[in-house]
């Protein structure tokens, strides 16, 4: 049995819920006070920082690299297409998602430039998904996964309108069809 140390609040962790969820994945989940972090937590992960699964007595920290441990454990649906192209695309999306979500920190943090920097993020990310319906290639997937709980949390808790960006809006109703990312709304909901 898996267990995620987790944290509701925390998009790096719904990165791995949904991933769970849509491999219908059985776990338990720790939940870890992000305000009062115990002190074994650093025995999970040297950074202290959360999600980390646990398997066993195995540890994996890191939600990109648990996303694709998780996608090669448990293969199927697959979330990573078998098109090597589409693959690395995916890859190198998640590989730059700190582009997007570094301004989204800065403006939740009330940055001067925060909310420029961040629209000129969702901007580009309209563009791209005007272009293709996927982040991950020709399907959903984990580059999609990997992005979604920021666009959520900027939308829920930053208040952010979609309206401007009509592709995002797009691709996240398609997103929130699927149960493992609905249910991520409801999380978010109850923050
Ligand atoms: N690169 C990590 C980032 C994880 C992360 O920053 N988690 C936050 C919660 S959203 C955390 O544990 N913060 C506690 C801290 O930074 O001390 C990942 O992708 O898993």
């Amino acid at each position: 049995m898996i267990t995620l140390y987790d944290a509701a609040r925390c998009p790096y962790c719904a990165r791995v819920r949904i991933v769970l969820a849509e491999k219908s994945v059985e776990y338990e989940t720790i939940e870890i006070d992000l305000d009062d972090r115990p002190a074994w937590i650093y025995e999970k992960n040297s950074t202290g920082r959360v999600p980390v699964v646990e398997e066993d007595g195995w540890l994996l920290p890191e939600s990109a690299v648990i996303m694709e441990y998780l996608e090669e454990r448990y293969p199927d649906p697959p979330l990573l297409g078998a098109d090597p192209a589409d693959k690395a695309l995916a890859r190198l999306r998640i590989f730059r998602c700190d582009d997007f979500t570094r301004p989204y920190y800065a403006l939740r943090r009330g940055d001067d430039n925060g909310q420029a920097l961040f629209a000129e993020q969702l901007a580009r990310l309209d563009a791209r998904l005007e272009r293709h319906a996927w982040l991950s290639g020709s399907e959903y997937g984990l580059a999609d996964i990997a992005y979604v709980p920021w666009v959520l949390r900027a939308r829920d808790r930053l208040g952010i309108d979609l309206g401007p960006y009509p592709a995002v809006g797009e691709w996240l109703a398609l997103l929130l069809e699927r149960p493992a990312v609905a249910e991520e709304e409801h999380v978010v909901a109850g923050l």
